[in-house]
């Protein structure tokens, strides 16, 4: 029996905790190696907005990038490990307004607020290449590449309805409007006739889809909600004629109208045609006709909605008769055209080809304005066909159906292509389109629904679009040694100053002809600055340019990528998109930024709700710190839940890790004061007793387990596997006198169980190396422990499987076999003779036989 009242040092976490993180700062621990002859691993957490203090969220997606990267460098990596600031934004205007101070300040307050924290939670990461996005020196390396982009045309100005945030005063990309609401503050947002900047990320829809097959490291729905938002839609361009009623064309009039579609072999199916209300030319159609009023309320209802909701189709259709007809070219059917609210404006043409058979939309607009359905597609045997023409023989135009069929199916009453399969790539729409391009009626067409990214934004705290407009000379770009366009200091925003009516700000002169001329005061979107942060911390204090290739070609693309499912569309989008410019310059040479994506699971309450300040169900980090410490907190975060899965926050995990932690650095000590352990070199298998040789095979079996699990991140099930371990050694210390141990095996286990919480517990791991294992340096110098899975059988032995009491096999089981993988191993021996039987008894004599009871 070993001494149980032998005197350890007590574990005192804030005692080590502020001991550690002070020596590590002092040493520069976690200064970025530059050792060209190692492997390199970027470990990257997305940087936070700096709103207040962080929250659990931010700490378990830290502690997960920390985990990594600490037992990255023990793998014998080189480690980028940065963090830094997403820190422009309206939160801090806001807070400015409110209390007349400086957006810049309050930012910066809650930067040192959340370093503080970020350095109580002992986070490996290299302060010295910190990025603020509000630092002059790197938002004027937005503007540079921004101005980079301009000179490859991937900047425009355009007038274009937009989405207008009424409470934030500003506008939105499409990609932050979710169902018709600000991603930010969830306002319904309004549509505005505005001139704005916009980013030409379209020109990149077809790359940015094609690469996502480049990225097996990324979580399928990421890769599936960035493939629906691209939106890649294969189809048809169809040209239609306009005319009157009569069918004569219009005179003076351009006389065509095109569609795109994707069932180009629906034109049979075609029975009335549609325009989007903000379709160019809609209201010369109708001007001075007695159409033109219903037209003007559809277009004007339409107008209060955005086109996001009107997309959506959920609302009520609405719509009025143009008094116009088009032909259709396929069969020279004359069909009515219509203004329609769900046709949306900026998607292929912004007509549409109304087929009310095939497509649900269309058939609720017909039943609403009693247009005509047109059965043309043959679902299985639906008993309407063989009725599709009276007896009168005319065709059949309006159905009872309640809903549009199924869209594919054989073509029925369509011409030469009546017999043919129709549907999205059919060989009914095969054989439609070849004949429309033979008669110059129709062409081959890709869609995205991707639209250009719109960075313009009329606030205060971003990055300030680097333009110039002068009278003579239209939009200049600031020339480059102008650069950074720098934010005025001392706005009062409480007061209403705004950078629109900031004179000092915007008077200037035009580079180009020295005229008085005026700065551009939008400024740009703030996931402009998070789009290339990462590339920047490959090289942070850069003052000649962005980057240097060098030190991109060093780190670039990051491993691991840690983030919330929140940005799956914008912001991971986003950055994919401006890596591929940067390479397109020439600047990098990576087409993805993102080798692996991990996007961490939602910390909720006890009892299941998001946590929120106005629900007041909030656990701050320093609840877990203060009493506990950070190793605590860091552990419980790991060893909750897989890091994917959201959890449910629960203090008595939070107690247990913490109880764990006390036993398990007992178990240290106590392993560790082994005489001659410390001294002793490897375990030798051979020489071990039986008890220790148990210990032994559990040390290979749990350790290949938790590197296996940390490869897999799959932290949660690497802790089990050291607490296991520990069950397992803390028997043995208990059971043989400390004199009596192998100090070999009990050095090796000591060391171990220190080198594989080292990633998660940093400092309890740290302090034990030095305290209680006498080690020098620190414990993220050292190799992380090879195991050996093969070192983890036991030795077997063969059992006799008896059926009904007769012998009918044999199995050879781990000497140590349970009685239920004896079983196991039993029935399996014996399969033939159990066949059809059911077995009624199993009886296991540990080590010697098994006896089965079936008939
Ligand atoms: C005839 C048709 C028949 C259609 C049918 C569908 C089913 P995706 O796949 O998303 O690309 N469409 C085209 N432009 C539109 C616009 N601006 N606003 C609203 N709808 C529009 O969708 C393509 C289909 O959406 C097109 O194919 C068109 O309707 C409609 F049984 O044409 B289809
Ligand atoms: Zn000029």
């Amino acid at each position: 029996m070993s001494d149980q009242t032998k005197e350890f040092p007590l574990y005192d976490a804030q005692a080590i905790e502020t001991k550690w993180q002070r020596t590590w700062a002092e040493k520069g621990t976690y200064k970025t190696d530059e050792d060209p002859n190692k492997p390199k691993k970027y470990v990257l957490e997305m940087f936070p907005y700096p709103s207040g203090d962080l929250h659990m969220g931010h700490a378990r997606n830290y502690t997960i990038g920390d985990a990594m990267a600490r037992q990255a460098r023990m793998r014998g990596y080189d480690v980028l490990h940065p963090m830094g600031f997403d820190a422009f934004g309206l939160p801090a205007e806001n807070a400015a307004i409110k209390h007349h101070t400086q957006a810049g300040a309050w930012t910066y307050q809650n930067m040192d607020n959340a370093l503080a924290t970020m350095r109580r939670m002992g986070f490996s990461y290299d302060y010295d290449r910190l990025v603020r996005t509000c630092d002059p020196e790197y938002y004027k390396w937005g503007q540079w590449i921004f101005e980079k982009m301009y000179e490859r045309g991937l900047v425009y100005r355009k007038k274009n309805p937009v989405n207008w945030c009424p409470k934030c005063n500003t506008v939105l990309a499409n990609e932050q409007v979710t169902e018709g609401r600000c991603w930010r503050c969830d306002s319904l947002v309004e549509k505005r006739d505005l001139d704005q900047w916009y980013l030409k990320i379209t020109d990149y829809a077809q790359e940015l889809l094609d690469d996502l097959d480049k990225l097996p490291g990324w979580p399928e729905r990421v890769k599936q909600m960035q493939a629906n938002w691209i939106g890649r839609s294969e189809g048809a361009e169809v040209d239609f004629t306009l005319c009157d009623r009569d069918g004569n064309p219009i005179e003076g009039d351009e006389g065509k109208i095109t569609v795109f579609t994707t069932r180009a072999d629906t034109l049979f199916g075609c029975s009335f045609f549609l325009l989007a209300p903000e379709y160019k030319g809609l209201m010369d159609l109708v001007a001075g006709t007695e159409y033109e009023a219903a037209v003007r309320e559809v277009v004007d209802q339409a107008g209060n909605v955005s086109a996001v909701e009107r997309a959506q189709g959920v609302l009520e259709k609405h719509g009025a008769f143009t008094g116009r007809y088009v032909v259709n070219p396929i069969n020279g059917d004359k069909v009515p055209v219509w203004v329609a609210d769900y046709v949306i404006s900026d998607y292929g043409t912004g007509a549409v080809m109304a087929v009310p058979c095939g497509d649900q939309r269309d058939f609720e607009f017909a039943k609403k304005y009693d247009l005509p359905i047109v059965p043309i597609i043959l679902t299985g045997d639906d008993p309407l066909y063989p009725k599709l023409k009276d007896e009168q023989g005319k065709v059949v135009t309006s159905v009872d159906w309640d809903a549009a069929m199924a869209a594919e199916g054989k073509l029925v009453q369509s011409g030469k292509y009546t017999g043919l399969a129709g549907g999205k790539h059919s060989e009914g729409e095969r054989a439609v389109v070849a004949d429309l391009e033979a008669a110059g009626t129709g062409r081959r067409k890709v869609n995205f629904r991707l639209r250009d990214w719109l960075i313009s934004r009329q606030r205060y705290w971003g990055n300030p679009i680097p333009m110039v407009h002068c009278d003579h000379c239209g939009y200049v770009p600031v020339p480059e040694d102008q650069l950074p366009v720098t934010l005025p200091e001392n706005l009062d925003l409480g007061a209403g100053e705004t950078l629109a009516g900031c004179k000092d700000f915007y008077e200037t002169t035009c580079p180009v002809c020295g005229r008085p001329a005026k700065r551009e005061t939008d400024t740009m979107d703030t996931f402009t600055c998070s789009s290339w942060y990462y590339i920047r911390y490959c090289d942070p204090h850069n003052d000649k340019l962005p980057f240097s290739k060098e030190a991109v070609g060093r780190w670039m693309p990051v491993d691991n990528y840690i983030g919330g499912i929140e940005h799956a569309i914008l912001h991971l989008l986003y950055s994919r998109f401006w890596t591929k410019v940067l390479r397109d310059m020439g600047m990098i040479d990576v087409d993805e930024p993102f080798t692996n994506l991990l996007c961490q699971g939602m910390v909720k309450d006890e009892h299941g709700d998001v946590m929120s300040k106005s629900k007041g169900n909030v656990v701050p980090p320093s609840s877990v710190i203060e009493p506990y410490g950070a190793d605590t907190m860091r552990l419980t975060i790991l060893f909750i839940a897989p890091p994917e899965k959201d959890f449910d926050w629960d203090p008595n995990a939070v107690a247990g890790c913490n109880r764990f932690l006390k036993r398990a650095w007992r178990l240290v000590w106590e392993l560790a004061s082994t005489p001659g352990a410390a001294q002793a070199g490897a375990p030798d298998a051979e020489a071990l007793d039986e008890r220790a040789a148990s210990l032994f095979r559990d040390l290979h079996r749990l350790g290949s387990r938790c590197t296996a699990d940390f490869d897999r991140q799959q932290f949660n099930t690497a802790i089990s596997a050291v607490m296991e371990l520990a069950n397992s050694a803390s028997a043995w210390v208990n059971d043989v006198a400390a004199e009596d141990r192998d100090a070999a095996l009990a050095g090796r286990v000591a060391h171990d169980m220190v080198a594989m919480l080292a990633p998660i517990c940093p400092h309890w791991a740290e302090e034990l190396f030095h305290a209680a294992l006498g080690r020098e340096g620190s414990v993220y110098d050292e190799a992380w422990p090879e195991f050996d899975a093969s070192l983890a059988v036991a030795n077997t032995v063969e059992i006799a499987v008896q059926v009904m009491g007769k012998v009918r096999g044999h199995a050879t089981v781990a000497a140590d076999a349970s009685k239920d993988d004896m079983q196991a191993a039993a029935l399996d021996a014996v399969s033939e003779h159990i066949a059809g039987k059911t077995v009624r008894k199993v009886i296991v004599v540990p080590g010697k036989l098994v006896n089965i009871v079936a008939n």
